[in-house]
């Protein structure tokens, strides 16, 4: 299955890990490369040191291409930015924010620059900067999310640049893949399967919940209280949270009672954790191995596009 998005990269399936903050390190992304895809570990708000153990730890599971995702509301971004240059890494991907100033860089250095982007103007903006492709990605998808979904972003975005473009947003089994295609991507992002990868290191509890969880069972919060909605699963704690904010709460309150929450939910915390995931987590309903989910992924939309 042979893409713009696997000849970029130099991998085999046109699959891209979501770079999950807290959830994305080193044994998923190794797993997710070896399979194939293209593994990435997440920077969130993690000190470079920390990232760089995560780097050397995947280098030393997998000889297959891996990158590192940027969630550009850290104050660590600088850092990080610099960090996938020392450490020579395949491919960036970015998101939370534009990643202009890092690009001119990164591309001297070879590393290949798909920024997430929620919408065509970010879009184009980033491929006048110098992005190799953009990762368009509905608001389907959990943690951050901008307004436009993926059936309506995708073809907009494909018909507005020039580079490739991959789906992300809602995307979990080889019909979304075979679908993508049809709206003009040549690769997708999957993060919320992997939640339920034998590999992805998050609670038991964290698994629980996305396995549970039916059509239904996805709630945005952020969308009055702040300026970065979440897209997670529906729990007591953000029933709660949705409930303060709708009744005014202040932006302070709103982060003081959500501060650490996505941490909290990877431990397992199921009282205070924030348990981000996509509308799609109601289809995944087993864990397995992550080289299991992307053959199953390949064979079902290999057999649909024929
Ligand atoms: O970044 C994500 N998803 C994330 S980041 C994250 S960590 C977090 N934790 C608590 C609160 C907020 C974040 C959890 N999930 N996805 C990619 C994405 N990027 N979605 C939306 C955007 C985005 C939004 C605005 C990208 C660019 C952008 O640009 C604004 C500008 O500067 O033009």
């Amino acid at each position: 299955m042979n893409t713009k998005i696997t000849e970029l990269l130099g991998i085999k399936y046109p699959i891209i890990q979501g770079g999950m903050a807290w959830i994305s390190e080193h044994k998923l992304a190794a797993a997710v490369s070896d399979a194939g895809g293209a593994g990435l570990i997440a920077g969130g708000n993690a000190p470079a040191e920390v990232i760089e153990r995560e780097i050397a730890a995947a280098k030393a599971l997998t000889d297959k291409p891996f990158g590192l995702n940027i969630m550009l509301m850290s104050p660590n971004a600088d850092d990080l930015a610099q960090l996938v240059i020392d450490e020579k890494l395949a491919f960036v991907t970015t998101g939370a924010g534009s990643p202009g100033k890092y690009i001119e860089a990164w591309k001297s250095a070879g590393v290949k620059v798909l920024p997430v982007v929620p919408g065509v103007t970010l879009a184009k903006r980033m491929v006048r900067a110098g992005a190799d492709a953009v990762i368009a990605e509905g608001c389907e998808a959990g943690g951050h999310i901008g307004e436009n979904t993926t059936m309506c972003l995708v073809p907009q975005v494909a018909d507005a640049v020039d580079v490739p473009v991959v789906a992300a947003g809602g995307i979990a089994d080889g019909r979304g893949l075979a679908a993508a295609f049809m709206l003009g991507a040549v690769g997708v992002q999957i993060g919320t399967r992997f939640l339920a990868a034998q590999e992805c290191q998050i609670s038991q509890t964290y698994k629980d919940v996305v396995i549970k969880a039916k059509d239904t069972d996805s709630v945005v919060t952020g969308r009055i209280a702040t300026t970065h909605p979440v897209r997670g699963a529906k729990t007591k704690f953000s029933r709660a949270i949705l409930e303060l904010e709708k009744c005014g709460c202040s932006s302070d309150e709103f982060e003081e009672k959500t501060a650490g929450a996505l941490k909290k939910a990877v431990d397992g915390n199921v009282d205070e954790g924030s348990f981000m995931c996509g509308l799609i987590a109601g289809m995944v309903n087993e864990v397995k191995p992550a080289a299991d989910i992307i053959d199953e992924i390949i064979r079902t939309a290999g057999g649909l596009l024929k």
